[in-house]
């Protein structure tokens, strides 16, 4: 694995935990764990349980004791780790965003096809349980036509101006702000609940223009400088309107902005005969509401997704004990584990990774040049 901090430590527990709850034939091995920081990354190795460090990532792809490379760094080192890592011959497990640009992803997807290595983008939420078992509400056409997702992801973590610039602010580490880290999250959803997009019209906003540099820091934290700021180039908040090929139609809203809200990352998808709304902050529980119940008992009512027929569950505990954010990885890993027994790349993969860098990079557009702007004019 490259990288070892928030999404390192997520990855890991969910290579450690698989097996504790599901028979898998292939058994993950933390063989290597790299960052450039040797005694952090040699203090994280010791601490997640990595059997050994490297410095730099092309050193680890070198290695013939690594098969796959999992990707938990920046958003702007991803195509090149990924291109050299499917180039050695190893399959690529890549956080999102996929790329800092439509292109990149593009290369990127090229790469490992073209070297027949396996590959997967770390889209966890689809993996919730509820969220999984929306996915099949929706295909059994129990909520019939799709009108509308509503789909938003507040967070509220930067809203005090003297939160230095961390590489998740840095427009040259990241290519986008709230936009690539949380509404990437919001599309790769809707492309699994909905459909596919076609055509967006979207609007970006910086509220806080200049901050404190910053020393030492990870994506979610750092220790600012004392008196050095400098500009922000990110959006904090962006939102857009969509409209799916199937006729659907979308509004999202991304934003580090909405205080009060950790983690808000929820939808609310509208059939012609009925709804379901989630809440990753309740991520156990599914509203549901079915057009057809008696007119006098109709209403959104809850349920709790963690029993037989809800998708991963029954993997944990019974009799409605409740599992968290960390199982959602848990729950791509076994997916990923099946697809590396099967020598068949598990949804979401590059192809997946991909289109959601054109609906992004359509977005941004569409924000510069104040005008709906078709996937198709973005992917051509
Ligand atoms: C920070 O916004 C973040 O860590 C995202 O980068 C993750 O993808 C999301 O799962 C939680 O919030």
């Amino acid at each position: 694995m490259v990288g070892y901090k928030f999404m390192g430590k997520a990855h890991s527990h969910a290579y450690r935990d698989v097996s504790f709850y599901f028979d898998n034939q292939v058994e993950p091995v933390l063989q290597a764990i790299c960052g450039r920081d040797q005694a952090a990354v040699k203090e994280a190795a010791e601490k997640m349980g990595w059997l050994s460090y490297e410095t730099d990532w092309r050193a680890l792809i070198a290695r013939d004791d690594i098969d796959l490379i999992d990707i938990v760094t920046p958003n702007s080192s991803h195509a090149e780790i990924a291109i050299a890592a499917a180039e050695a011959g190893k399959h690529v497990f890549c956080e999102k965003p996929l790329a800092m640009t439509l292109e990149q992803a593009k290369r990127m997807l090229a790469a490992v096809e073209k070297n027949n290595v396996l590959h997967m983008i770390n889209h966890n939420y689809r993996f919730a349980p509820a969220v999984q078992f929306a996915k099949n509400l929706i295909n059994s056409g129990r909520l019939g036509r799709i009108y509308h997702i509503r789909a938003t992801y507040l967070q509220d973590w930067i809203m005090d101006p003297q939160f230095p610039l961390v590489w998740r602010l840095s427009k040259e580490a990241c290519g986008s702000g709230a936009h690539g880290d949380l509404a990437a999250h919001s599309i790769d959803l809707a492309r699994f609940l909905v459909g596919e997009f076609n055509e967006v019209s979207g609007l970006m906003e910086t509220f806080i223009k200049e901050r404190p540099l910053v020393e030492g820091s990870s994506g979610l934290s750092g220790s600012a400088s004392s008196s050095k700021t400098g500009p922000v180039h990110v959006d904090d908040a962006s939102l857009f309107l969509a409209r799916f090929e199937n006729g659907a139609i979308g509004t999202f809203e991304a934003t580090r902005f909405a205080g009060g809200n950790r983690n808000g990352n929820r939808f609310e998808i509208n059939g012609e005969k009925g709804s379901v709304r989630w809440d990753m902050e309740k991520m156990n529980e599914l509203d549901v509401y079915f057009h057809d119940d008696e007119v006098n008992v109709q209403g959104f009512r809850t349920i709790s997704c963690t029993e037989e027929g809800h998708p991963f569950a029954a993997a944990y505990w019974p009799a409605g004990h409740i599992i968290g954010y960390e199982h959602t990885f848990i729950n791509l890993v076994v997916e990923l584990v099946k697809g590396l027994e099967k020598g068949e790349s598990p949804a979401p993969n590059f192809v997946d990774g991909m289109k959601n860098q054109a609906v992004l990079e359509a977005v941004e557009r569409s924000a510069s040049l104040k005008r709906w702007v078709a996937i198709s004019e973005i992917e051509s």
